[in-house]
């Protein structure tokens, strides 16, 4: 019989020790892999590359409740996904994890109509929207418009937090979490505390930033708690630089704008029309870093041009977020070439 590992769902094998599901020895419920990461902190970027639609179509042969768990901090990256197709055909529930990392002042009720109008125009047919991070109602929420009779299904993009829901429902750290993306390797199957639930593993997004940091670097600019705004008040023709991941010039008459990144990444402001030379000679310096993984500044770098009026967020996969505000003008984003910047209606 075919014996998976409890925290990933992989299968197990005690031949290869350099292949995925090694354990020393069959009896073990854990992976090599999943141990390294509980135990040891022991992460190995892109080991193993989720494939999407091998993903989607597990989950398409499952019954049960679907549960759509997005990353509130970093929502378009959802969106865009493929998931958007998948619950254009299937009802799910959704939950908008990781509210924490918001600023605490934010109204929940607010939030959800945000989302709500926004997967509206994505025809995504969702039953009910739950916050978490700041909720502690949650698992009360999850109960009331969930049937006790069918398994739950966590489905979502790789790192939004579906296997720490799991363990958050149990009661205990059975499904292994990390703050590294594709963590959960296959469909793992959960029994306990009354629930049946299925884990699967998170899709993989390349137009991420995300996809683009060695792991030192990702521990950086992935926030893990609350993210302090800061407030920039920019003269037309100012930069800024978001270490050496992004610059946005804002070429906006009295234009403010308000940052919500990770708090360890570095923010460097000046005069567009020196950013690029200051770009060239400074690249990977301690004020222009991190940068991407085997980039080159400019030759790896895209720019993408928006027109600007009135109140709106720069959203940069992976990364965070910039709401600008200022009368009629161009704001241009230079992000890595895989990367997806989208303008959407400011969010806060
Ligand atoms: N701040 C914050 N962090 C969270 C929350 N939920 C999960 N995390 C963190 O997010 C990271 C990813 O969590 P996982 O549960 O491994 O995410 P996942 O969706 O199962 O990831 P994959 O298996 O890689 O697809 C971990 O470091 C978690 O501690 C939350 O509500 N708030
Ligand atoms: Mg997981």
């Amino acid at each position: 019989m075919v014996k998976k590992c409890i925290g990933c769902g992989i299968e197990l094998q005690n031949t290869d020790s350099k292949a995925l599901g090694y354990v020393v020895d069959m009896n073990m419920d854990y992976c090599q892999r999943c141990f390294r990461m509980t135990h040891y902190d022991a992460h190995l970027v892109k080991d193993f590359i989720p494939d999407n639609e091998q993903i989607l179509s597990d989950l398409a042969s499952l019954k049960g409740q679907f549960l759509w768990i997005i990353d509130i901090f970093d929502l378009e990256t959802s969106l865009r996904s493929s998931l958007s197709r998948f619950y254009a055909e299937h009802e799910c529930i959704i939950i908008l994890n990781k509210c924490d990392l918001l600023p605490h002042n934010i109204n929940l009720d607010r939030l959800a109509q945000y989302v709500l109008g926004r997967i509206r125009q994505i025809n995504v047919r969702s039953q009910a929207i739950l916050t978490r991070g700041i909720n502690p109602d949650f698992v009360e929420s999850l109960r009331s418009v969930t049937d006790p009779d069918q398994p739950l299904i966590m489905t979502g993009v790789a790192n939004v937090g579906k296997s720490t829901i799991i363990n958050e429902l149990l009661g205990a750290q059975v499904a292994t979490t990390n703050p590294y993306p594709a963590t959960t390797m296959r469909i793992n199957e959960i029994k306990g505390a009354g629930y049946h639930i299925y884990d699967s593993a998170g899709l993989w997004i390349a137009e991420s930033m995300q996809a683009c940091l060695n792991v030192d670097d990702l521990k950086k600019v992935v926030p893990a708690r609350t993210v302090r705004p800061t407030v920039y008040q920019l003269e037309k023709g100012q930069s800024l630089s978001l270490g050496g991941l992004a610059r946005i010039d804002l070429n906006v008459e009295d234009c403010s704008a308000v940052s919500y990144l990770s708090n360890q990444l570095k923010v460097h402001r000046g005069k567009s029309a020196n950013a690029d030379d200051l770009w060239k000679r400074r690249y990977g310096s301690e004020d222009l870093s991190p940068i991407p993984m085997d980039s080159r500044y400019p030759e790896s770098f895209k720019k993408v041009r928006f027109n600007h009026s009135g109140k709106a967020d720069y959203f940069i996969c992976g990364l965070g977020f910039v709401t600008v505000t200022g009368e009629k003008g161009i704001v241009d984003v230079l992000v890595p070439a895989a990367v997806q910047v989208i303008k959407r209606k400011a969010m806060i």
